[in-house]
């Protein structure tokens, strides 16, 4: 009995010296960490990684729904259509091989799949409940258009044909310039501001009018990074957009699309797909997307084809 006794005493002196050892190993590491987080690299380096574990977990709880190939109808505004007064009703349809994929955004997680609404070549909005109307407020006189497309709880819009429909519009009478364009739950989808044209987009923008865009000619919707991004959603962000009429070159076709973050060298995407980037620092980012011929010249297309926007890094 006693020697059992002296044995277990052994044991569990071991099992605290293997427990102080480890302890002492996760407080090396945890300093470690803590002194990276500290004193952040002078200076930002990007590095393109493969998409994160959490977005593949994601991908297998919904099952098929990455498969789906939704395709969109605007009802309203009618092509073309001529709206009187300030306010312009969205009316979507939603078809194609669903595979179980819905807009709707879950009241827990604040997250689930929605549409990307695009006045113009504004930041997108979301659009949720198809159920519920969606309705741009306070729009100013003169030529819009609209974009939309589906998109996924990580905002990795769906590339399939139909997905992606835009319409032309014009407004008359409208509204003030002054003030910004809303939805009707508030989100601004254009800032109107009358000053000169800033360099950088972000919620300080030009009152919102249509370029000469042409649908039939190809072109580049700028559709993520956007908006603020906050400790785990903000390592990796990624990159996605919507490309109509181009093939880039590693899809078989002969454009590409640049991307340039704050004043680094340009970078290129051969393939029409979301990148993930990580490394960024706090603060205040810019990110361009530009669709190049194979020239590598801008393809003109209203203006719709360079983009710019700021972001807002957390870490
Ligand atoms: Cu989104």
């Amino acid at each position: 009995m006693k020697r059992y006794k002296i044995s277990l005493l052994l044991f569990a002196l071991t099992a605290c010296l293997l427990l102080a050892t480890c302890s002492t190993d996760n407080q090396g590491t945890t300093n470690t960490t803590a002194t990276t987080t500290v004193t952040p690299p002078a200076t930002q380096v990007l590095k393109v990684v493969t998409r994160p574990q959490s977005v593949l977990d994601l991908m297998k709880q919904r099952g098929e729904q990455d498969q789906a190939k939704p395709t969109l109808t605007i009802i309203s505004p009618g092509k073309d259509a001529t709206i009187n007064g300030a306010t312009v009703e969205v009316k979507l349809n939603l078809a194609g091989d669903l595979k179980g994929y819905m807009p709707h955004k879950d009241p827990a997680s604040g997250k689930g799949n929605h549409i990307h609404v695009i006045l113009d070549n504004q930041p997108y909005e979301a659009y949720y409940e198809l159920g519920q109307p969606f309705e741009l407020r306070n729009v100013v006189a003169g030529k819009h258009t609209l974009r939309v497309f589906p998109s996924r709880p990580w905002h990795e819009s769906y590339k399939n044909d139909g997905a992606f429909q835009m319409v032309t519009f014009t407004v008359k009478g409208g509204g003030d310039a002054a003030k910004p364009t809303t939805t009707n739950t508030g989100q601004t989808m254009a800032n109107n501001n009358t000053s000169p044209a800033p360099a950088r987009e972000g919620k300080d923008m030009p009152a919102s009018k249509a370029g000469d865009v042409d649908p039939a000619k190809p072109l580049l919707t700028y559709s993520r990074p956007k908006g603020e991004y906050k400790g785990p959603d903000a390592d990796p962000i990624m990159i996605d957009f919507w490309l109509s009429n181009a093939k880039l070159k590693a899809d078989g076709g002969e454009y590409q699309v640049r991307y340039v973050v704050d004043d680094d060298d340009p970078r290129m995407i051969d393939k029409w797909e979301p990148i993930w980037l990580s490394g960024w620092t706090s603060g205040k980012h810019t990110v361009r997307l530009e669709l190049l011929d194979k020239d590598a010249k801008p393809v003109e297309n209203g203006g719709y084809n360079t983009t710019s926007r700021e972001i807002s890094v957390v870490k």
